[in-house]
This record gives structure tokens, sequence and C-alpha cells, in this order.
């Protein structure tokens, strides 16, 4: 790795730095609050493309090219070249994240923007973001590592930039020698860090108005703890920046990907103010905040993860079960650009995947199992030796996943434990079994039969909860006599459409209608009904495992 720009001597910026003058300290701070004010003072109105984070709006030809671009870029380069580098954005956060007092000695930070041929204007406009809305005092840094680009626009043009536009170095960039791929790559852009508190952003991210003092102020309080910002959403089309509540926190489904959650009860319960951290079971993995210090005393990344997923999941089940926090910060407000797609090479294995299983060998004990019910495939792949991350987990002495579920994510479903059945629901007259047939389960999708697969298929795994949901991890069967399709949908724990008795005497899953689970007339791939209770073998039913009935 070489430090292509690093100009420390004339650096200003850090509280330390302010301190070792002989000023007095009021003077100091003077300097510091003009300094802020006329960062600060970026943020006035002004007239242009996407201005006050609105939406840009393109001629005809404009959006012809850009439509021509969107497959390859998974957004609207067009509308981002178009948009300032330092555009204004309107101030989203709740008005009382306005009235805190933050204390003056809060810790200084670097923040850690890795890219790999991330595109010039949304790369740009991501350190923008971050040098006008952070107070100079605490920014210690921004780093900039650029994980192996090739994009002639990001050779020296980019070094060019930076020196210009930031001759007080406040801006590093650090190249690596070969690709790392993004776990690599933030591990070491944190080498390269040298600030109090690391923050770690995506490169096509908004920082917003007052986003980095809260979480410096949060870490000040208790340095275990790892923040994460809100994410508000840049629409990759408009490229128009528009606020999230705060209202979610980060899950997983058992095949190891991320998912959003409305904050659960117990949490909103512990909460007093609208302004206090939110605890999260898991982070999406872009953008967060931790003590310097302490990402490396609880084990940074696994080293052994390549290119791109699981380290979100990874890191999160290890700072809780290793006695750290995980927090969502509700004042503080970062954009990020959401695509569909990545812009970049990342080769054709399956990154996540990989990852994913060396995450689950190392953190989820027996529950490894039900990521395994999802990836069979990766029973026996080769992932790499992992015997230095489970030293880890024993060094710290971490607590198991067990306690990880029932303490940090209770409602969190195990398919397997505490339920009457779970497996194959299979109409041994057909040999058929419900199925979701792969449908996309984020969505209300009908319940399927198809041919039974022994379990092989994580499609046909249902489970028949203790409050008689008959359920994915997610979903729920849904039916009512009126609406006898059987779908599935957001579980919602009132019984009623929802609920299902199974009798072990005549096999017959009957919905709270007072209907039963038919598969008459049906053949694979068609959705399942709820018919007049008959007695017939279409209505008879076979549950793989029976714990509680
Ligand atoms: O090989 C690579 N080298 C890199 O430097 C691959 C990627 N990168 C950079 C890339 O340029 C970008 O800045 O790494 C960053 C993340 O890559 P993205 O933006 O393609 O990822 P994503 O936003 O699609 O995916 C989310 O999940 C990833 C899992 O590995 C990472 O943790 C991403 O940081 C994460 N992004 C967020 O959490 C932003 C909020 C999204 C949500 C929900
Ligand atoms: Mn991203």
């Amino acid at each position: 790795m070489s430090h292509v720009l690093m100009n420390d001597k004339n650096r200003t910026r850090s509280k330390r730095a302010d301190s070792e003058n002989d000023n007095a300290v009021e003077t100091s701070k003077l300097k510091a609050r003009y300094r802020y004010d006329r960062y600060y003072g970026r943020n006035e109105a002004k007239d242009g493309p996407g201005e006050r984070g609105s939406s840009v709006i393109l001629n005809v030809e404009e959006q012809r090219k850009a439509d021509a671009l969107f497959d390859k870029e998974a957004f609207n380069l067009i509308a981002s070249d178009k948009i300032a580098l330092d555009r204004t954005l309107r101030d989203n956060r709740d008005p009382d994240c306005k009235k805190i007092p933050y204390p003056e000695d809060l810790p200084s930070a670097s923040v850690i923007i890795i890219f790999t041929n991330e595109r010039w204007s949304p790369l740009l406009r991501t350190v923008h973001s971050v040098v006008n809305r952070s107070p100079p005092e605490y920014l210690h840094e921004v780093v900039l590592f650029d994980d192996f680009s090739d994009h002639e626009e990001l050779g020296p043009k980019l070094e060019e930039y930076i020196k210009d536009t930031w001759p007080d170095g406040v801006v590093k960039l650090v190249r690596a020698k070969q690709r790392c791929g993004l776990i690599r790559a933030r591990l070491e852009g944190a080498k390269a860090a040298t600030g109090d508190v690391m923050v770690f952003l995506d490169s096509h991210c908004e920082a917003n108005e007052g986003w980095l003092e809260p979480l410096l102020a949060r870490i000040h309080e208790k340095r275990d703890a790892v923040l994460c910002p809100m994410i508000d959403v840049i629409d990759s089309h408009s490229m128009s920046y528009s606020g999230i509540g705060a209202s979610s926190v980060g899950g997983f489904w058992w095949s190891l990907h991320f998912s959003w959650h409305g904050i659960p009860s117990h949490e909103a319960a512990r909460r007093k103010k609208l302004t206090d951290p939110i605890r999260s079971p898991t982070m999406a993995g872009g953008l967060f905040a931790v003590d310097r210090k302490y990402f490396f005393e609880v084990g940074s990344y696994d080293e052994g993860m390549n290119m791109w997923g699981g380290e979100n999941l990874e890191i999160s089940f290890r700072v809780w079960m290793c006695g750290g926090s995980l927090e969502f910060i509700p004042c503080s407000r970062v954009g990020h650009i959401f695509r569909a797609s990545h812009p970049y090479d990342m080769g054709k294995e399956d990154w996540h995947g990989m990852n994913s299983k060396r995450l689950a060998e190392v953190w989820m004990d027996e529950y490894k199992r039900l990521f395994y019910m999802h990836r069979r495939d990766l029973i026996d792949k080769d992932v790499g030796d992992i015997s230095e991350r489970k030293k880890l987990r024993e060094k710290l002495n971490c607590k198991s996943f067990k306690w990880y579920l029932e303490n940090i994510y209770p409602e969190k479903n195990v398919p397997d434990e505490r339920v009457q059945a779970y497996g194959m629901v299979r109409n041994p007259s057909s040999n058929m079994c419900l199925d979701t047939l792969g449908k996309d389960e984020k969505k209300v999708i009908p319940i399927g039969v198809y041919s039974c697969q022994g379990g092989a298929s994580a499609s046909e795994v249902f489970t028949l909860s203790l409050a008689g949901e008959l359920r994915r991890e997610e979903t729920c069967a849904d039916a009512s006599a009126s609406n006898p399709n059987v779908v599935l949908r957001s579980c919602h724990g009132g019984k009623s459409n929802q609920y299902f008795k199974y009798d072990k005497i005549s096999k017959t899953i009957k919905h709270a209608s007072g209907l039963c689970l038919d598969t008459e007339g049906l053949s694979n791939g068609q959705g399942v009904k709820i018919k007049e209770c008959s007695g017939k073998d279409t209505q008879k039913w076979e549950l793989e495992h029976i714990l509680e009935i």
C-alpha cells in the first residue's frame, strides 16, 4: 500500500493538534466555531439540479443516455453528473436532534471510504459531504482507499483533484496494489487510519447535517458501542435524497442475508426518547462508526472472507456475543445509493455463500444447521482455514449463539425449536408437499404444492408454530372462507386467518374458518386451497417432525 497524499505537518484540524497549540483555549474554540459555521454555511439554499436533495429532471436526450447506461452502472450516472458535488440536502432529522448539547471534547474521526471503480461524481460527492458537514475540529481525516480501480478518471486526475480541493491534506488517498475485495479493503483502510474513531462509508453516500456528532458522542459514552447512522435513500434513478424514518432495525434470514424489521416492542419499551440509540441485532454493513482500538480488539474482520458479503452479519454477531453493542443512531443520517447490481467486476464465485459459511462455522454453533438447510450445496465446500477465528472467539470469551438469539434477537423465528412441528408437509396420496416454489418471500405469494424432495429443498420446509401458524421464517399461511387460496403474508400473531390446527388422528390441517387444507385436482406448481372438510385422501397430511402435538 502506498500513501499517495499525506500532509500531516500542516494539518490543524484535529482537536489534538489544536490543543498542542499554545493559543488560549478560548481562541481555538472561536476559530473552530468560525470554521464550523463556514462549512455549515455551504448548506445554504442554492439553485441547480438535485439541490436540497431533489430529483434530477433529464431532457429526452439525457434520459436516453441514462437508460443506455443504467444496466451497466446500476444507477443514473447522467443525473448524478449534473448535480453539484457539494449539493445541499434537506435536514431531515427529528427537531429534537438539534437540541442535544454534545460535549466539547468528542473523540476525533477518521472517515474511511473504500471504493473500486466507483464513478467520479458519487465518489467525490461522498467526500465533499463528509468534509463539509463534519465539524473540522472532529474530522481527523478522510481515508479514501482505492481497491485497485482501473477507471482512468480515478488515476492521477483524482490525486490532483484532492490536492487542489483539500490542500490541508485532510483527504488522504491510499491505493491497493492488488484487488482486496471489500472486507480486506476496509481492513487496509482501518490500518491506515489514525483518528480515535473510524467511520466507514460506502463510496456513493451523502452525509447529512449533523451526522457525525451523535456518533462520536455515543462512542465517547460507550466505547464498545458499534454505531450505524440511519441510512437514507438516494434513489438510483432520480438521485433524490429522501429521509427514511427511524423505525427499523437489522435482522437476518437463515440463508444469512440481511433484512430490515420494525423496532420490536421490547426495544421500543426500553427507549425513553426518539433520539435514543436503537439496539439492533445486525447491521447492513457499509456505514458504521467504531472506536478504532475497539475495532481491532473485537477482531476487526475475518481476513479469510473474500470480495463481498457476509462480513456485516459476522461483525454483528461477534460484537454482541463478545460483549459490545450494535446500535442505530436516529440523529445521524447518511444517504446511500441503493443499486440493484454491482457496477464492478467480482468474478463468478458465490462470495456471499462462502463468506457466510465461514461465519456460520465460527459463530453460530448448532444453529448453523439452519443455514445449511438453505445451503446444502455448501456443506462440503472448502472455505479455507477458520482456526484463527475460532481462537479469537475463545480468547474473547464470547457468549453462545443461543444467548444471542435469546437476549438480542428474541423475536427471531427458529423454525425447529419450541414449535408443534416442522419440515415437509406431505400429502401421502399424491406425494406432493407444500412448497414456496422458490418465489420471493418478501412479497405476498401463494403456497403451492410440488413433488416432495425429501426435505432436500428449503422451499418445502414449514413450521407449525405453538401459536398455530403454518409458517416460514417471516411469513404465515393466510386464507379465509372468502379467499380460500392459501398465501404467505407477514405474520400478524392474531390467529384468525393465520390459524391452523393439525389433527393427528384424521391427519387433517384445519383452518380457523373450519375448512381443511386440500390438494384436490392440483398438480405440481399449483396453489393449495382450503375447502369443506370431506375426509378424502386429498385432505390428509403428514408433518415430517412432530415435536409437541
Ligand atoms: O471488491 C470490492 N472492493 C470495494 O472496495 C467490492 C466493493 N468495494 C466497495 C464498493 O466500491 C463500495 O464502496 O465496497 C463498498 C460496498 O460495496 P457495494 O456498494 O457494492 O455494496 P452494497 O451497498 O450493495 O452492499 C451492502 O452489503 C455489503 C456486504 O458485503 C457491504 O457491507 C456494503 O457495504 C453494504 N452497503 C450498505 O450497508 C449500505 C446500505 C445498504 C443497505 C441495506
Ligand atoms: Mn453500497
